[in-house]
């Protein structure tokens, strides 16, 4: 057996994952960029305000922002047997699926592509999919959970679209959601002890929503006790360019910004602050501002005098 393993010849990495090893923007470049540009020139981007929310919440609701006849059709087309497959790893987001099928249909409407673009840039990396479904009267959820697992990067994040293509009401269950946990990294389901947290978001929401979401948010699917299927669509991204100023044009410093991001959740209890300053860093990267701060959380771990009333050595 170790014979036959030393002889087999290493295999050639496919291009498509060589990618995801050196970051770099791909062939398409040119092109992702001009997209970018032109969702930026719509007014299609998300504003800095926005920006601040997803980095102080993790996550970013737009109710029914899909319309019904698309709903519709997304519902029709599962029903009828039509999946989303199960790609996982590195595929080119602009030929995982046949050109004018649902998913690439969904991605590339002007408002989700200007969501896309806002926070993970043009091009960016097909990570993984999942439809999911949870049958009518299944009333066992899921446990309290991040994906994947620690993340420890700060200056960048993947990006998690959830689209509910139907009417969600309380007792479907849906995703309950816990934001402002993005940034308190945990091993996948290692968080599956707990059972409610005090601010905890149930996506109870009008068809056609998206929820937006910042990879390490900690969620949970819900028990479904409605006679109807509960669907949800997710896709997860990776950044393919530096995550700096992608958001639309617009001041990143301002007074509501600074609340926006020291607005602190219930769960948070005395521990808010910790997550404050995990905000400032990460908003720090966002905006290629590294003097950044909010009511001085950072500059005051930061400030280290360097002038010298003696001199550093030697008699005065
Ligand atoms: O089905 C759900 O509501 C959540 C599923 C989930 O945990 C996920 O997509 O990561
Ligand atoms: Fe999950």
């Amino acid at each position: 057996m170790y014979a036959e393993a030393a002889a087999a010849k290493p295999q050639p990495i496919p291009a498509h994952l060589r990618r995801i090893a050196d970051g770099a923007p791909g062939a398409e470049a040119a092109e992702a960029l001009r997209a970018w540009r032109a969702l930026r020139d719509a007014g299609h981007l998300l504003s800095a305000n926005q920006l601040a929310e997803f980095v102080a919440r993790g996550v970013l609701s737009f109710p029914a922002l899909i319309d019904q006849a698309f709903n519709r059709e997304f519902i029709d087309w599962v029903a009828g047997g039509g999946s989303t497959g199960e790609g996982y790893v590195g595929e080119d987001l602009r030929t995982a699926w046949p050109a004018g099928s649902l998913v690439p249909r969904l991605l590339a409407m002007p408002q989700v592509a200007g969501i896309i673009a806002s926070l993970v840039g043009p091009s960016p990396r097909f990570d993984h999919v999942a439809l999911h479904r949870v049958p009518a009267g299944r009333l066992l959820g899921q446990n309290w959970h991040a994906d994947a697992t620690i993340d420890p990067r700060e200056d960048a994040f993947d990006l998690q679209l959830m689209y509910f293509p139907h009417d969600l009401p309380a007792e479907m269950g849906g995703t309950m959601l816990l934001p402002g946990s993005h940034l308190r990294m945990v091993h996948e389901i290692s968080i599956a002890r707990y059972q409610h947290f005090v601010g905890q978001m149930p996506t109870i929401c009008p068809a056609g929503t998206i929820h937006v979401l910042h990879h390490g948010i900690w969620h949970r699917a819900r028990g479904n006790a409605t006679d109807r299927e509960r669907l949800m669509f997710k896709i997860r991204l990776n950044p393919r360019w530096k995550q700096e100023r992608l958001y639309a044009p617009g001041e990143h410093r301002s007074p509501e910004i600074n609340g926006i991001l020291t607005r602190t959740e219930p769960w948070m209890g005395v521990e808010g602050r910790l997550e404050v300053i995990n905000r400032i860093r990460l908003w720090r990267h966002l905006t290629g501002d590294p003097q950044f701060d909010a009511r001085m959380w950072m500059g005051r771990l930061e400030s280290r005098p360097q002038a010298r009333i003696h001199p550093a050595s030697g008699p005065e």
